[in-house]
């Protein structure tokens, strides 16, 4: 059966868990559209994230990659249309670095676009009665830093496979604690990516809705 790699963030920021890693563990060796979903977990961790998702591509082989990380703040499931090759961490990772304005492929396009159909993947959860939206930007830190390079490692292959990034809000428990802080429940957040995969996986042409914002 043909392969889908969804990939969760460990925690990090002082948090003691990341939902996306709590959210994709729960669809790893499920089918969606006729496709085995594989998961695995990714160190927040700068260079280290990236060499990780590349090894983990050719040990499973994926038609499709679809990497989750937890946007605090966010109130909706946020489908990334970009990725921009810079990092600026705020805070360090959890391997201790904090990179002011540095490339993360010298010499790389400024960006590179999701190869998946956002639109699609935005309605579709909609659709679904779940809260989402396009987002067009995935951050400065280390989400962005492993979207870049995914990218990078997809295009330098000739673009055979597909790749995404999606973020997702706290969980309740998170947002309880901290205060102040929109949250998603667990399992909003997993049929949220089910059905972003099962339109990702059907959907070849993205639909033409609009998802931009004034500024
Ligand atoms: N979110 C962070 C990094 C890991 C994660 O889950 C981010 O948005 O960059």
């Amino acid at each position: 059966m043909k392969k889908v790699l969804v990939t969760g963030f460990e925690p990090f920021g002082g948090e003691p868990v990341n939902p996306a890693l709590e959210a994709v563990k729960l669809l790893n060796g499920k089918q969606i559209a006729s496709y085995e979903i594989i998961s695995r977990s990714l160190p927040v961790a700068r260079g280290r994230c990236i060499a990780s998702i590349v090894e983990q591509i050719a040990e499973f082989d994926p038609e499709l990659v679809l990497a989750v990380g937890q946007a605090g703040g966010h109130m909706e499931i946020t489908v990334e249309r970009v990725a921009i090759n810079v990092d600026d961490f705020r805070i360090k990772d959890n391997d201790g670095n904090q990179p002011v304005d540095e490339p993360i492929v010298a010499d790389g396009p400024v960006a590179y676009w999701s190869t998946l159909p956002i639109k699609a993947m935005v309605d579709k959860l909609r659709a679904g009665n779940v809260p989402a939206r396009v987002s067009n930007t995935a951050g400065t830190f280390v989400c962005n830093h492993l979207f870049y390079g995914l990218m990078h490692a997809l295009a330098c292959e000739g673009n055979k496979r597909r790749g995404g990034f999606i973020h997702i809000p706290y969980l309740p428990e998170q947002a309880a604690r901290i205060t102040g802080q929109p949250s998603m429940a667990l399992e909003t957040i997993v049929r949220g990516l089910e059905l972003a995969l099962a339109a990702a996986l059907t959907t070849t042409q993205d639909t033409k809705i609009t998802g931009g914002t004034i500024c």
